[in-house]
């Protein structure tokens, strides 16, 4: 099955840029930053990979490693070209990706969000089988003067006829026990009126009243939604709003006990657009196809549920109606 999920062309919703560098493209980066690779850096990407305490805050100290090795321009196009490729190499075939601009010695945040989406663009010609869309992420921890910043970037962005069409939402992520989702609103809703997609995280933690809040705000897709239960759980049915499911992401940082009780099932059994993303797979040590092998082993899903769950992928992903249609054409050529 392992096979058959690999040469299955899929799609990505939910990958964080730093997070998506595997420990080979760390590897790389650090011979570019540092001219050398040596065992204290093989150490180093061992910590990495290793959690001792599976927690949020263990699983948010694992970024600064990947924000070292992308705080020069050179560095950061190579990890989005990279992170692209290892992507296209599993057959995803369609990609929304996130990422926070950050500024540093060496860039700015407008520097920072332009070769991202330079690479992106550079990537359509390098890797021709995967269509890549940005999703400009607010770091929820970095509060509103950041998160206003980049959102006039994103504006400024938008009138570029390089890159209109690259970015396609705003996400809201960052370490989900820190700062609160009302300071965002004022901006999310004129997000919304630049006709931007709203994929925001939502209900990581248990934090009822702020899940209440987020739905009825809205959204168009609600990330990882482990802890919405009972009457919010009802709003999210009611609004339809997709979630994106991150098993190996909730396991490894605590908020889900085991695979086998993943929220996943329930939004599936209950007939809820869900979809299987990987997060942060440099982080977790995955990749998309062995995320849906997880999803496929441990619910004893068939065919149909997995053909169901790639399919809902492309339905409420953010691009364009018409590559819509090229990449369902796509899957259903493979599942004949
Ligand atoms: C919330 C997360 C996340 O933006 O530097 N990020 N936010 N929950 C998660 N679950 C594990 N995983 C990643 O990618 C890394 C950043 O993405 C967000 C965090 O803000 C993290 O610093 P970029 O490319």
């Amino acid at each position: 099955m392992e096979d058959f999920i690999k040469k299955c062309p899929k799609v990505e919703l939910h990958a964080h840029l730093n997070g998506s560098l595997s420990i080979e493209t760390l590897q790389k980066l650090a011979i570019i930053k540092y001219g050398k690779s040596n065992s204290r850096f093989k150490e180093l990407c061992d910590d990495f990979r290793n959690f001792e305490d599976h927690s949020m805050s263990e699983c948010f100290q694992k970024f600064k490693f990947a924000h070292e090795l992308t705080s020069t321009l050179e560095c950061l196009r190579e990890a989005t070209l990279l992170a692209i490729k290892e992507f296209s190499e599993d057959n995803v075939v369609y990609l929304e990706l996130r990422t926070t601009p950050k500024s540093t010695e060496e860039m700015s945040k407008r520097d920072y969000l332009e070769n991202v989406l330079l690479a992106i663009k550079k990537a359509s010609e390098d890797y021709p089988n995967i269509l890549v869309k940005l999703l400009p992420s607010i770091d929820r921890s970095q509060g509103l003067d950041s998160a206003e910043e980049m959102f006039s970037l994103v504006l400024d962005f938008l009138e570029d006829d390089r890159f209109k069409d690259i970015i396609k939402g705003i996400d809201l992520s960052g370490n989900p026990t820190v700062g609160n989702f009302g300071v965002y609103k004022n901006l999310l809703v004129r997000a919304r009126e630049a006709s931007l997609k709203l994929a925001l995280h939502c209900g990581e933690v248990e934090n009822p009243s702020e899940i209440t809040e987020m739905i009825e705000f809205g959204m168009d897709r609600c990330g990882h939604g482990t802890f919405i239960s009972g009457e919010n759980f009802e709003l999210l049915k009611e609004k339809k709003i997709p979630v994106e499911c991150c098993l190996s992401s909730n396991v490894v940082c605590g908020t889900v006990k085991n695979f086998n009780e993943h929220h996943f099932k329930r939004l599936l059994d209950a007939n809820h657009p869900v979809v299987i993303c990987t997060d942060d797979l440099g982080i977790f040590n995955s990749n998309l196809s062995s995320e849906l092998t997880i999803a496929f082993n441990t619910f004893s899903l068939t065919i149909d549920d997995l053909r169901k769950v790639i399919t809902n992928a492309v339905n409420c992903s953010f691009a364009a109606e018409e590559d819509k249609s090229d990449i369902l054409k796509k899957i259903e050529a493979f599942f004949i």
